[in-house]
C-alpha cells in the first residue's frame, strides 16, 4: 500500500487512484470547524463549492456556513470558525458549508473510493482508522486557492509520521516523505514554526489568533466525518 500527498486540490487529477481513501486537509479552519461542529452533535454537513449553492439551500431554510477570505458572508448563519460550531444550537442539525477551499477539496475529490476528513482535532482517531483500513491513502491538503500552504502540509507530515513511525505496511510517495520531514521541524511548536505562514498572518490580522491556536490542539474528537451520499457524516 502507498500513502502520499497532494499539495492542491488543483492537482489531484494527478493523484488520483482506485480504492484510494483520501483526506481531506484544511487545519486553517475548514476541517477543523467540521470536526468541531461534529464533536459538538451536529447530524450532517452538505459541503458545497459555491456560493450560488450556499444561496440555494439558504433559501430552502437550510442553516447554512458561508467563508470567503476568512470572512463570514454576509446574510448566512455561520461563517468558518470551530467557534461558531460549538453548543447546543448546532446539536441534530443538517449544515451546509461553504468555505474558500476546503469545500473546494471536497468537492474535487467527492467520487474517490472514500473521502475522510483530517484535521489535529481528530488526528489519532485518524490515523488508528488509516492503519486497520488497508487501503492506499492520498492526504489532499486544501491550500490557499490553489496554492501550497504551510498549516496543512505540516498536518499532512504529522499523519505520515504517525503512520510510518507504527507500522511499515506503506510505502511513503516523495510527498509524504518531504512533509514527514517537514514536520520534524515543526512537532515542538506547531503555532510558533507557522509564524510567518501566510495563513497564520491572514487569520491573526482578523483577530483570528484563538481559532489558530484551538486548530493546532490534537486530540479534542475521535469522531472522523466521512463523505456519503453528497454529505458528511459521523462514520
Ligand atoms: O479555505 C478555507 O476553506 C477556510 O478554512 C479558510 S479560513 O480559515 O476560514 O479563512
Amino acid at each position: 500500500m502507498k500513502i502520499d500527498a497532494c499539495f492542491s486540490p488543483y492537482l489531484y487529477p494527478i493523484y488520483q487512484g482506485d480504492d484510494t481513501v483520501v483526506v481531506i486537509i484544511d487545519v486553517l479552519r475548514a476541517t477543523s470547524a467540521i470536526c468541531t461542529a461534529f464533536e459538538h452533535g451536529v447530524e450532517k454537513i452538505i459541503p458545497v463549492a459555491t456560493m450560488e449553492e450556499a444561496k440555494a439551500y439558504k433559501e430552502k431554510g437550510f442553516l447554512v456556513g458561508a467563508e470567503r477570505n476568512g470572512l463570514p458572508v454576509e446574510g448566512f448563519d455561520f461563517g468558518n470558525s470551530p467557534y461558531h460550531y460549538m453548543g447546543e444550537h448546532v446539536k441534530g442539525k443538517t449544515i451546509v458549508l461553504t468555505t474558500t477551499n476546503g469545500t473546494q477539496a471536497i468537492e474535487a475529490a467527492k467520487d474517490a473510493y472514500k473521502v475522510v476528513i483530517g484535521s489535529f482535532l481528530n488526528i489519532s482517531a485518524l490515523c488508528d482508522w488509516l492503519i486497520n483500513e488497508n487501503k492506499d491513502v492520498l492526504l489532499l491538503c486544501s491550500g490557499w486557492k490553489n496554492k501550497f500552504n504551510l498549516e496543512d502540509a505540516v498536518f499532512a507530515g504529522a499523519v505520515t509520521d504517525e503512520i510510518s513511525n507504527r507500522t511499515d505496511k506503506f510505502n511513503l510517495g516523495d510527498g509524504c516523505l518531504a512533509l514527514k520531514y517537514l514536520y520534524k521541524m515543526a512537532k515542538e511548536n506547531p503555532n510558533k514554526f507557522l509564524t510567518h505562514s501566510s495563513h497564520k498572518e491572514r487569520l491573526a490580522a482578523l483577530n483570528l489568533k484563538a481559532d489558530v491556536k484551538y486548530c493546532l490542539t490534537p486530540d479534542k474528537t475521535k469522531i472522523i466525518p466521512i463523505y456519503k451520499d453528497g454529505a458528511l457524516v459521523k462514520m
